[in-house]
């Protein structure tokens, strides 16, 4: 039977309570649940909340710097027959049946991983089965480290992420914290960019067996040769989480962090605008000769594969391993590289507006996709500007500057440009930017003034007659200018 024949006969007999293979009729769904129902049809209160997600997204100014709107093609991808699929183990070794087209998926998927970053196969492999970017991080940890071996990563107030090891004065936050010995290194406070001299003295005393080179919020570029010479005089693996600048890396207009890092490790959708996944890349083949003469071959490769699974993870998702080959795709196009260079030029242009409108930018500016906007001199703080921002469609999220004592009452709030650039955003259009962040921040400070608490700050913001006026005038700006952009992906979804 033709195969556009089965499948119009398998619709038929769905509508008929009953299908035929071979002479053999099975009656199997109810005429009243084909499962071919649409979202609409089975769940139109979800439906309701993904317009109203929707709707927000269209009309909002999106400058969270770790979101994007990703594509069409990786949406289709995410919601393929793909996730039906059970494939525990690695390609030509599972424990389930009928995994010969997602072997081809997953071999494909690294591949075009490994061409994404220019890596030679022989010397560098993939695993890309990770859910997400903390579970790829505790992966490594799991297969590289021993319990209670010793990391350092920039600490999370500092611009590191929870994953990189951090813990506060009476508490271990994240698992790395938990089951490793952390010790973070941080920023020169006064230029806020890293101080990698007192990584180095650092290191010397605490002999990390880990050092790891990454960001969640710092938006200058890592010296990655810098960290690499740390390591050696430690003997320290050097693993670098390039999840914020993949795609950055990727259309090579910032430096790439594997010729110096013994590991790699990426979300695929900040930057790179993929779907949420997590993948690891380890070196492979030779890395040295012994004293005698013997080759020294690195032995990453088994172990991170063990440590993803079966060790932490099940099941891998074949439809975000598929989305993140398409995505991989993608970062040969020549528009990819070009968009990356539009992420870079509107940081370029706001962090500009920002600071020439009298604002103070941690570090001075920005080389990346983010900035990191200190409030502490206009008398604010993150948490009231974000709130503002929040009230008038715009994303952005509160962070730490240097100096805070607090993680819960930051002194600035983060800006990143990949989402709205992927909107089309270009540089005349940061300017108008600049400008609704400087309202909010406007309408934060007079808010400010005729409150005491932020909890007064917040109901008033609420109910003050002129400032629910002032919010609700620049939301509309906001919107009405927010609408105007395209939006990538599936429309209504
Ligand atoms: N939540 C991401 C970020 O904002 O950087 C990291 O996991």
């Amino acid at each position: 039977m033709a195969c556009s024949a089965l499948i119009s006969g398998i619709k038929n007999s769905l509508r008929t309570k009953s299908f035929s293979f071979g002479g053999l009729t099975t009656r199997c769904l109810s005429s009243k649940w084909t499962l071919q129902e649409s979202l609409e049809e089975e769940d139109p209160e979800m439906v309701a909340l993904m317009r109203a997600e929707k709707k927000r997204q269209v009309e909002g100014i999106e400058l969270i710097a770790s979101e994007n709107f990703t594509s069409r093609a990786v949406l289709e991808a995410l919601g393929s027959c793909l996730h039906n699929k059970y494939s525990e183990g690695y390609p030509g070794n599972r424990y389930y049946g009928g995994t010969h087209v997602v072997d081809q998926v997953e071999r494909l998927c690294q591949q075009r991983c490994l061409e994404a970053f220019d890596l030679d196969p022989a010397s560098w492999g993939v695993n890309v089965q990770p859910y997400s970017g903390s579970p790829a991080n505790f992966a490594v940890y799991t297969g590289l480290l021993k319990p209670h071996d010793r990391v350092m990563g920039l600490d999370l107030p500092d611009g590191g992420h929870l994953t990189h090891g951090f813990m506060t004065d009476t508490k271990r936050i994240s698992a790395t914290s938990i089951f490793f010995e952390s010790m973070p290194y941080r920023l020169v406070e006064s230029t806020g960019y890293i101080d990698y001299d007192k990584l180095e003295e650092h290191s010397k005393l605490f002999r990390p067996r880990m050092i790891i080179a990454g960001i969640s919020c710092h938006s200058r570029l890592l010296d990655y040769a810098r960290f690499k010479q740390i390591c050696d005089g430690t003997n320290s693996i050097l693993m670098s989480d390039m999840a914020h600048i993949a795609g950055l890396v990727a259309a090579k207009v910032a430096p790439s962090p594997f010729p110096h890092s013994d590991i790699v490790t990426s979300t695929t959708h900040k930057s790179l605008r993929g779907p949420r996944a997590g993948i690891i890349f380890y070196r492979k083949g030779k890395k040295g000769v012994d004293k005698k003469g013997n080759d020294i071959m690195y032995d990453y490769e088994d172990k991170i594969n063990q440590a993803v699974f079966p060790t932490l993870q099940g099941g891998p998702h074949q439809h975000a391993i598929a989305a993140v080959a398409t995505t991989m795709k993608q970062t040969k196009r020549p528009e990819f590289v070009e968009y990356q260079k539009q992420v870079l030029r509107n940081s370029q242009v706001l962090a500009q507006e920002l600071i020439d409108t009298g604002n103070t930018l941690v570090s001075g500016g920005t080389e990346c996709h983010l900035m990191l906007w200190d409030l502490t001199p206009r008398g604010l703080d993150g948490t009231r500007v974000d709130r503002i921002c929040e009230l008038a469609e715009i994303s952005v999220n509160k962070n730490t500057v240097p100096g805070d004592k607090s993680a819960l009452y930051p002194g600035g709030v983060r800006i990143g440009l990949p989402a709205v650039t992927s909107r089309g955003y270009v540089e005349s259009d940061m300017k108008i930017v600049a400008k609704f962040l400087n309202e909010a921040a406007e309408i934060a400070a007079e808010a400010k003034s005729k409150t005491k608490t932020l909890k007064d700050f917040k109901k008033f913001v609420l109910e003050d007659p002129e400032t629910t006026k002032s919010i609700e005038d620049l939301r509309k700006r906001v919107t009405e200018f927010a609408s105007k952009f395209p939006m990538p992906g599936i429309e209504d979804h």
